[in-house]
């Protein structure tokens, strides 16, 4: 009998990235069986786990890997704006993957790592909450939002609930200016990542993922039943990052935009 709370078995993707192996330790309480994935090596399976080796851009693999599931959070795919391709495969034809075998498989709650991308070409001194329209930065950013509107869709359509977390940066440490406002601690992720995973009647949310840092560019107020309450912030962090070098030009589109130096990279095919 499995204990009340607690997911049979819960799968993360993208087990191996970087928010993946923080995960991979920090989420085991919530399920008997972690059924960890990625392309990627993972080594053995440790205490309580599966894992199982998956192209997310494989569909009968992806069947697969999502059959005895009770709920999925999804981390895997391409991280960064770069060729098409692997986007595509990823990102893409992943995604959609992942919700047919969730429809197929019964599945009723997806935590979706979706991105700060979405809304990139927003300016920093602009506050935007879940409401305001997309607009993305590149086509890593168009994948994102590929993956919040089938998400709806599949809330809309067959009622599998998912949570689109618009991760700010996740990282040890804020590496830059802009991160100061974006970063996400890694105890804040895993707040955020668990209420997703057990907040009853989600429907389809959106939330950005920060922590409480001074200056935020994200209103929440609209995921507020998700009760995500940040506890760290880059507001100490600011000595360190500011004597890493000078400040950009103000008018530099990397200082002007929510996303950075992503609304910059490419060429996007060539
Ligand atoms: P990461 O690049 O370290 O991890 C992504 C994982 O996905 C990798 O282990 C990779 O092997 C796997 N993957 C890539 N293509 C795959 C495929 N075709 N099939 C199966 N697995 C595949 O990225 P990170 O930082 O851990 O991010 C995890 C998720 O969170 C990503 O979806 C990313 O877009 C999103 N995110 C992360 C942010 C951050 O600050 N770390 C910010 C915003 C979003
Ligand atoms: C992201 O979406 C990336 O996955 C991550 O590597 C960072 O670049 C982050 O955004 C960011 O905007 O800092």
């Amino acid at each position: 009998m499995n204990p009340p709370g607690k997911f049979y078995r819960l799968l993360l993707t993208g087990a191996a990235g970087g928010l993946g192996q923080v995960l991979r330790e920090r989420l085991k309480p919530l399920a008997t069986v972690l059924r960890v994935s990625d392309i990627a090596d993972l080594g053995p399976a440790r205490e309580g786990e599966e894992v199982v080796s998956c192209d997310l851009g494989d569909k009968a693999a992806v069947h697969a890997l999502v059959d005895g599931v009770d709920a999925i959070a999804h981390f895997g795919g391409v991280s960064v704006e770069g060729p098409w391709d692997p986007i595509l495969n990823a990102n893409i034809v992943g995604v959609f993957n992942l919700y047919e075998a969730a429809r197929k498989h019964g599945v009723k709650r997806v935590v979706y790592a979706s991105s700060n991308h979405v809304v990139g070409f927003y300016r920093q001194d602009q506050r935007i909450d879940a409401d305001d329209p997309m607009r993305p930065d590149g086509l890593y950013g168009v994948s994102k939002c590929f993956g919040e509107s089938l998400s709806r869709l599949y809330f809309d359509r067959h009622g599998i609930e998912t949570v689109c977390l618009r991760i700010g940066s996740s990282f040890p440490e804020a590496k830059d200016r802009r991160m100061l406002r974006t970063w996400l601690s890694y105890d804040d992720l895993v707040q955020l990542v668990t209420k997703s995973l057990v907040t009853p009647a989600v429907g389809h949310t959106i939330v950005f993922g920060a922590s409480r840092n001074a200056g935020l560019w994200w209103d929440n107020r609209k995921a507020a039943h998700l009760g995500f309450e940040p506890k760290d912030s880059a507001d100490g962090q600011r000595e360190r990052v500011e004597a890493l070098g000078p400040p950009l030009d103000a008018a530099d589109p990397v200082a002007v935009y929510q996303g950075g130096a992503f609304v910059t990279a490419g060429p996007f095919d060539d």
